[in-house]
């Protein structure tokens, strides 16, 4: 994959960490954006930190979109995201994404330095196809049914398989329709967006029906709301759940990790290795 200067190997799963420039995200909202601005002094320090750890990519969205969150005008996320992008791309080797549905805010970040779109809305927002594919970057497709102020109330699938994957298999040939190449494009079932635990579970169990459609997986089940489901745990003791997790869908085949916890992230993949190593020799 290639995000703008720098060429991805996805041959080992790698890990994204998140930076949530909000003051409202469920794990670190508040943390990096308050007062009205980001604090880039302490974003810094974490990037440097992630990077350190382990991190290809950093993934950096100014809109929450926890169940319930409020909508963020363009400019609000632009102000939130922009000084970011900036800052961290003039100072690190790493692989900036841009987590956000908005065209304008994909059209700024890309030439403040970012890598890769991510979009939850899958590109769906009018002209959101258009301008990934002008910016030649490599896109991440997720699947979420519903709006996250509505989407945790009642989802609801016949098969929740089936339908993830024929919404992202029908959404990567509109991105190849639009002209962005196989290879760039990357896919995500969206865990907790418009999903029940036995949606979410059912999807972790059969990951490798996403991976058979030829495109890399990424997953984001860090410190979300499965983990408290299956576990009783608070967002700040989700850690144990988010590894257990992160394990299980590296070994079904996930290639990208989105969390929060970098190093610790890092431990369990140096793990998963070796055992690949020894099973290959
Ligand atoms: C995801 C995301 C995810 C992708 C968020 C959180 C909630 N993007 N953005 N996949 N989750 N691609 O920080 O956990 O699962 S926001």
């Amino acid at each position: 994959m290639r995000c703008a200067g720098t060429e991805l190997d996805l041959s080992t799963p790698i890990i994204m960490g998140v930076l949530n420039i909000t003051p409202d995200s469920f794990s670190d909202g508040g943390r990096w954006f308050s007062h009205g601005q980001a604090d880039l002094d302490a974003l810094r320090r974490e990037a440097s930190a992630m990077v350190e750890a382990g991190a290809r990519i950093l993934d950096i969205g100014g809109e929450s979109t926890r169940p319930g969150a409020t909508a963020v005008s363009p400019q609000q996320e632009l102000d939130r995201v922009l000084p970011v992008f900036e800052t961290l791309s003039r100072e690190f080797d790493v692989v900036l994404s841009l987590d956000s549905s908005t065209p304008a805010v994909m059209r700024a970040a890309a030439s403040a330095g970012a890598g890769l779109l991510n979009d939850v809305r899958a590109f769906q927002r009018d002209d959101a196809l258009a301008v990934a594919a002008d910016l030649g970057l490599p896109v991440c497709l997720m699947h979420m049914q519903g709006e996250p102020d509505t989407m945790q109330q009642a989802p609801k699938y016949a098969d929740v398989l089936a339908e993830v994957q024929g919404f992202l298999k029908a959404r990567a040939t509109d991105c190849v329709n639009a002209g962005i190449p196989r290879s760039q494009i990357v896919i995500d079932p969206g865990f907790g967006f418009g999903k029940t635990l036995e949606h979410n579970l059912c999807l972790l169990a059969q990951l490798h029906r996403l991976t058979d459609l030829g495109f890399p997986v990424l997953v984001g089940l860090s410190r979300k709301s499965l983990i408290a489901k299956l576990t009783g745990r608070e967002v700040d003791d989700r850690l144990p759940g988010s590894l257990a997790l992160a394990m299980l869908a590296a070994q079904n085949g996930a290639g990208i990790l989105r969390v929060h916890d970098v190093a610790e992230t890092a431990d369990v993949l140096r793990i998963l290795q070796a055992l690949r190593d020894v099973q290959n020799s």
